[in-house]
């Protein structure tokens, strides 16, 4: 793609909503009650599992919902770390997925954005169900035009086929719509399906090297809203 493509305003955003909208990180909170030694270790081992699962399931063509993936990966930590809950404090650790916190620069972000003018949806791994449970309880549900899960194709995130899924539920082609993620391996994912990718990086965290890193960068969604209006 040439300067001038990459640069011109893009008509739809796309925005991931694990980790770029919501911090899934904050199950610790709940963890804590359970496990007040241990409940970082235990979510962020979580969550590593929860998308090394995910991309084997797609590799293997064997997929299964997200909400299983997470429950499966949630087994593992637990176990990984000696950690027995019992059942009701189980399910009350994996209520709280439908439950998650804002970013904090999200709610003014998407305001930002929302005067752009652009149309926005949502984007994730997610399934129907956890997606609309999550944007509700966040309160972020009235920011975006539609809600596309990859639960429509079978595959999880960075399949090329769930980007192309984004793109006929949008309408677009590839150059019209700019995906928002904080996750690296989605940004690489989008822009190999020739879609490209804004990266939400707010801890100055790395970026895999396993592609060029993209020019868009931003620290939060409201510089993305200044970088998208030129300022
Ligand atoms: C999602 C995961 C990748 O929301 O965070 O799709």
């Amino acid at each position: 793609m040439n300067d001038a493509a990459a640069n011109a305003r893009p008509a739809v955003l796309a925005f991931d909503v694990y980790g770029t909208l919501v911090d899934p990180l904050r199950v610790w909170t709940r963890l804590q009650e359970y496990a007040p030694d241990r409940a970082l270790k235990i979510s962020e081992l979580w969550r590593q599992k929860q998308l090394e699962y995910s991309f084997r399931l797609t590799v293997m063509e064997q997929y299964q919902e997200f909400e299983w993936v997470t429950a499966r990966a949630l087994e593992y930590a637990l176990a990984a770390t000696d950690t027995a809950l019992g059942a009701t404090q189980v399910a009350a650790v994996l209520a709280q997925y439908d439950d998650l916190e804002p970013f904090p620069d999200v709610v003014p972000g998407l305001q930002a954005l929302s005067g752009l003018g652009l149309q926005m949806v949502v984007f994730s791994n997610g399934s129907p169900r956890m997606l609309n449970a999550v944007l509700a309880s966040s309160g972020l549900t009235g920011y975006f035009a539609e809600v596309v899960s990859v639960h429509d194709v079978r595959e999880f995130k960075p399949s090329p086929r769930v980007y192309r899924h984004l793109l006929s539920r949008v309408g677009r082609s590839g150059r019209e719509v700019l995906l928002v993620s904080s996750n690296p391996f989605d940004v690489i994912g989008s822009q190999a399906a020739g879609v490209p990718a804004a990266w939400v990086n707010r801890s100055g965290g790395q970026f895999d090297p396993i592609a060029a890193p993209p020019r868009r960068v931003v620290r939060s969604l409201g510089k993305l809203a200044e970088y998208l209006t030129g300022r």
